[in-house]
């Protein structure tokens, strides 16, 4: 497969929405024990409840660490693709390639410098080199050309492309130190119109409070489709999020996107704060230069981190009073497909949801 170092849009590519039709969805599987607790056990569990889920609406093929080979294949069902990929942890949105598409269904992969959130600024763990090699390892098992951006780090949950122009990231994460910090903000903005193929990006401030991402997007806002818009909300004015969520409304009430489109902007109320147990604490082995997982420390909780599957949407659920409530607006947004829950507490322990460790293939059909 060739490695390519000219640009996306120069090509005629750009990412097209996640709503657009996927040849399939990849994941990673959970191991490492100073991130899951009880040695992943719980996360395996949960981490089979999304895959399983997802299957039933497009081929998932789950990478998995040489050592859990076994016990990945006996716990996954049969129609779920299993293949032997060394990685450091378990987020393939971020890891893994960003797809991009032409005008005549051709799909290349974008494999972008990946530096565990943060380097050795505020990165989450160290080192990080299997989990770079992962975006380049996926393209080369779907056969795709791929880009590679030399100088330039960013992950998949740091974006969301609405297929049609517009592309929306977070400046708490996209101008951290730790990613690109000789970059300009124009810079920034300049190199994702040039891979994703947009016109515009549209930034907003902060993501979810607490984030350890340096606040994806992902977590917060995503398209339901071009030119409507779901956010993370709360309307608990003594919740830090409240602030952070008024921010991003006003910033996307008061733009318009690549089309000149005025955003419809639904409000996802989040569920009540998730806060790591003594139990949940003690069973994550401590280990120098990983963020620690300390009693009595809020996750990043929110539903907007769910995968829009063909046909389907499996998004979280948190045991929380605002569960039914999220499902029932979620479905009203994506009335032609099937909205499926998944327990999702023991991903958003190590730090992210389901779209954080998930990636669609988009499929060739134009
Ligand atoms: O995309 C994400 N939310 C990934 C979080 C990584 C956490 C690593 N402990």
């Amino acid at each position: 497969m060739k490695l390519l170092d000219t640009i996306p849009k120069n090509d005629g590519f750009h990412m097209p929405g996640e709503y657009e039709s996927h040849a399939g969805c990849w994941m990673l599987w959970p191991e490492r024990p100073d991130n899951w607790r009880d040695g992943a056990r719980p996360a395996q569990q949960a981490f089979t409840a999304v895959a399983t889920a997802i299957s039933r609406f497009e081929p998932v093929t789950v990478g998995v660490n040489q050592r859990q080979y076994d016990n990945a294949k006996n716990m996954l069902p049969d129609n779920i693709r299993v293949i032997e990929m060394s990685s450091d942890d378990a987020w393939m949105r971020d890891c893994g390639p960003t797809f991009v598409k032409n005008a005549e269904g051709i799909v290349r992969g974008i494999d972008w410098v990946f530096n565990a959130w943060g380097g050795l600024v505020d990165g989450l763990f160290f080192p990080w080199d299997k989990d770079d090699q992962v975006g380049d390892k996926v393209c080369a098992v779907e056969r795709k050309d791929c880009y590679r951006t030399k100088n330039f780090v960013l992950e998949g949950g740091s974006i969301h492309s609405d297929g049609d122009g517009t592309v929306i990231t977070t400046e708490e994460c996209l101008l951290s130190k730790g990613r690109n910090p000789s970059m300009s903000k124009n810079e920034i903005d300049h190199n994702l119109c040039q891979y994703l193929g947009c016109d515009k990006v549209i930034w907003l401030k902060r993501g979810i409070y607490k984030d350890e991402t340096n606040g994806h997007v992902d977590n917060i806002c995503c398209f339901a489709r071009p030119g409507v818009v779901l956010l993370a909300w709360t309307d608990d004015e003594s919740d830090p999020q409240y602030e952070i969520s008024q921010e991003n409304y006003e910033i996307l009430s008061n733009t318009v996107d690549s089309k000149g489109r005025q955003l419809e902007i639904h409000k996802i109320h989040t569920p009540k704060p998730v806060i790591i147990t003594k139990q949940e604490s003690e069973g994550v082995d401590s280990v120098d230069g990983t963020l620690p997982r300390a009693e009595g420390t809020r996750m990043a909780a929110s539903y907007v981190n769910f995968y829009i599957a063909n046909g389907g949407i499996v998004m979280p659920l948190f045991n929380d009073e605002k569960d039914e409530a999220a499902m029932a607006k979620i479905r009203e947004l994506f009335p032609d497909r099937e909205v499926v829950g998944i327990l999702a507490r023991e991903i958003l322990l190590g730090g992210g949801n389901i779209h954080c460790i998930t990636q669609q293939l988009p499929s060739s059909i134009t």
